[in-house]
């Protein structure tokens, strides 16, 4: 048995967008249904009347811990308008959480903009810095007692998402495909555009700045969730893996030097060579998404995070698998957590695991692929928990995870 240390959170994550339903201010909303291809989030799963339901559902599996977003393009729906009746919505759902004694974790941004702020011109526009900044000072108004304060999710994926804006203009006027940055279902998955550097600064700066924003109004330990990529490296590789590991997560790690936390999300791993990132081989085993079936790329994620932030305390915010297939998700899951607890008893300093999902969900263009502890019936709004939801809350109750492989 892996014995995890008392208080470590166990929980299940979700975003807004994908959840919700009907954010009909965001940005991404705005171009869903222009490319071919892209389903639209539509009511998602209603989860925005919804949420008590889902958090009871989360706290009676025997899981303490809920991480789920506030909506920026809610709350500020016009340049500097607030909307009071928004920021009571969110309350009422830390609340909530409290009521059910879960623990809630909140994310600020979640890829997505209010479509004003991407009219703008976004993230790279002058001022963009200071009007996130506006917003998490109203947010901030609702956080009081919220423990766990995330700024920005995965900014690597969102400088690529910045730069496959390009792309999705094109898509839109050649008649192509939407692309997903996360999902791909025919076959092995193209080379993803990579982050810009550049905007992944912006990104640092802005999470530097509401960061201390967040510490000055809250009592929360605030940090960033960063998507690890678990790169390994083929002969010859080295260096070329060295130059991605920056542009994919180092610039983001090392920008979380001096932070409370720092969630790791992690799903498969991947081979680099000399050339660059190989492109996942076609494979019976892999994902819903196109991903190789890699439980053990938590363990490299957490072991690369830990050296590059100088121990920075872990959560692991996101951790799941798409499959249709329950019992490979256990297994998965299973698996994941017994790398985790490898890495801790190697000294590294983690704080909890948080499943992607809690919900199947709206996977950012895509409803095929299945990531969540519970089904969502997408007319009915029904959720029918999954035998992995009770799994993982029995880990849970039991604060600890059989080792059923050998070291
Ligand atoms: O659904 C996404 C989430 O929004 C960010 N991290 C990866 C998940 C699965 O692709």
């Amino acid at each position: 048995m892996t014995d995890f240390p008392p208080g470590f959170l166990w929980g299940a994550s979700t975003a807004p967008h994908q959840i919700e339903g009907n954010n009909l201010n965001s940005d991404f909303w705005a171009n869903e249904g222009r490319v071919p291809g892209m389903e639209r989030s539509g009511d998602a799963c209603d989860s925005y009347h919804r949420y008590r339901e889902d958090m009871q559902l989360l706290a009676d599996a025997g899981l303490n811990t809920y991480r789920f977003g506030i909506e920026w393009a809610r709350i500020e729906p016009e340049p500097g308008l607030i909307s009071r009746a928004e920021l009571a919505h969110y309350r009422r759902m830390i609340d909530t959480a409290y009521e059910l004694g879960i623990t809630p974790f909140v994310t600020l941004h979640h890829f997505t903009n209010p479509r004003w702020f991407a009219e703008q011109g976004g993230w790279t526009a002058p001022g963009a810095i200071d009007r996130f900044r506006s917003y998490v000072e109203a947010a901030t108004g609702i956080l009081d007692g919220v423990e766990w304060v995330a700024t920005m999710n995965e900014p690597n994926m969102l400088a690529m998402m910045t730069g496959m804006a390009v792309f999705m203009q094109q898509a839109q006027e050649n008649g192509e495909g939407w692309q997903s940055p996360t999902v791909d279902t025919d076959g092995p998955r193209p080379a993803l555009p990579a982050p810009s550097p550049e905007i992944g600064r912006i990104f640092v700066e802005a999470h530097h700045a509401v960061r201390d924003i967040v510490r000055e109004r809250t009592g929360a330990k605030v940090g960033w969730t960063v998507a690890n990529r678990a790169f390994e490296t083929r002969p010859g590789g080295e260096e070329k893996r060295r130059e991605l590991e920056y542009i994919w997560e180092d610039l983001y790690l090392e920008g979380s030097r001096g932070d409370d936390f720092v969630g790791v999300q992690s799903y498969s791993a991947q081979w680099v060579n000399a050339d660059g990132i190989e492109p996942y081989p076609a494979h019976p085993d892999n994902t819903l998404v196109g991903t190789a079936y890699r439980p053990d790329a938590l363990g490299i994620a957490v072991r690369h995070t830990a050296e590059v932030t100088g121990g920075v305390p872990i959560v692991v915010t996101e951790n799941g698998i798409a499959t249709h297939d329950d019992t490979r998700r256990i297994a998965y899951t299973g698996e994941a957590l017994r790398h985790l607890g490898l890495a801790m008893a190697d000294g590294i300093d983690v704080r909890g695991y948080l499943h992607w999902s809690l919900l199947d969900n709206y996977e950012w263009g895509h409803w095929e692929p299945t990531f969540g502890l519970i089904e969502v019936d997408r007319e009915t709004f029904v959720r029918t928990p999954k035998p992995s939801l009770g799994w993982l809350g029995s880990v849970a109750r039991e604060n600890a995870q059989a080792l059923t492989a050998s070291r």
